[in-house]
């Protein structure tokens, strides 16, 4: 492939699409990923849009100007895209006022469904100067169980269910989900409400369907949801075998965070 410099986000974005087959969370084409990458390319790389046409984003985010946003395309599986990424990639190259794109390759599929969250969340992400670049979404099963079940649909219940099932789950995840009630997928609702949560948590839970989390790199973000879900496994699995999880106490928690 002909753009060096991103050899080694294609090589996590490929290693994270992997993990997610694997852990059972991307059946056919679910999920999604994306990361900042404006910066990267070189002058002659930034050639390749010069004969694309621009195309409208779904919603306009100023703060979008002139970045450039890998994502993955629309429809693609996460365990072809570990096999060759570049036919399940795109690159998109905002305008001046952060209102159209050119992608490149532009004979090449639509951008990702959920389009709309991750632009809106990647311009908040520049608007609030966050050192975070990456976005993943994956349906990450044991974490969209536990919104199955009505006394867990809050982001309190989940964090604290979730802290107490582990003990490095609050160490590594201090901050906790944020719990998004019920949103039809790919719209400006769902955009608009996942922006907001993120501002506070580093991961959001979609009610019924799945989890998206940011982080600097691909993989923090990967980790950050894998942690969680260890948790929610413990719970199910405890449960699952008839017995009532003990979780930790208040106090092991506290001496936790202290
Ligand atoms: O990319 O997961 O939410 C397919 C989806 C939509
Ligand atoms: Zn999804």
């Amino acid at each position: 492939m002909e753009i060096q410099a991103l050899e080694k986000t294609i090589a996590e974005i490929t290693d994270t699409a992997r993990n997610l087959w694997e852990k059972g969370w991307a059946e056919r084409n679910a999920g999604n990923i994306s990361v900042n990458i404006t910066g990267l390319l070189s002058a002659q790389e930034l050639e390749l849009f010069s004969n694309s046409t621009f195309r409208p984003l779904p919603i306009t985010c100023s703060p979008l100007a002139d970045q450039i946003l890998m994502v993955t395309s629309a429809g693609s599986r996460m365990r072809d895209l570990a096999k060759n990424p570049w036919d399940h990639l795109c690159i998109l190259k905002m305008d001046a006022s952060g209102t159209y794109f050119k992608q490149w390759p532009e004979k090449g599929r639509d951008p990702t469904s959920e389009l709309s969250t991750h632009v809106v969340v990647h311009s908040t992400l520049i608007q609030t100067k966050s050192a975070k670049k990456a976005l993943v979404h994956t349906h990450a099963t044991e974490l969209i169980a536990l919104t199955q079940i009505g006394e867990f649909c809050s982001t309190g219940s989940l964090n604290h269910l979730l802290w107490t099932m582990h003990p490095e789950t609050i160490l590594f995840v201090p901050k906790g989900l944020g719990f998004i009630p019920y949103e039809i997928p790919g719209t400006s609702g769902i955009a608009d409400a996942t922006a907001k949560t993120l501002e506070d948590h580093p991961v959001a839970l979609w009610e019924k369907h799945g989890v998206i989390a940011t982080g600097k790199s691909i993989t923090e973000a990967f980790d950050t949801i894998d942690i969680l879900a260890k948790s929610a496994r413990i719970f199910f699995l405890v449960k699952s075998a008839g017995y009532e999880p003990e979780g930790l106490t208040e106090e092991q928690l506290n001496e936790l965070m202290s």
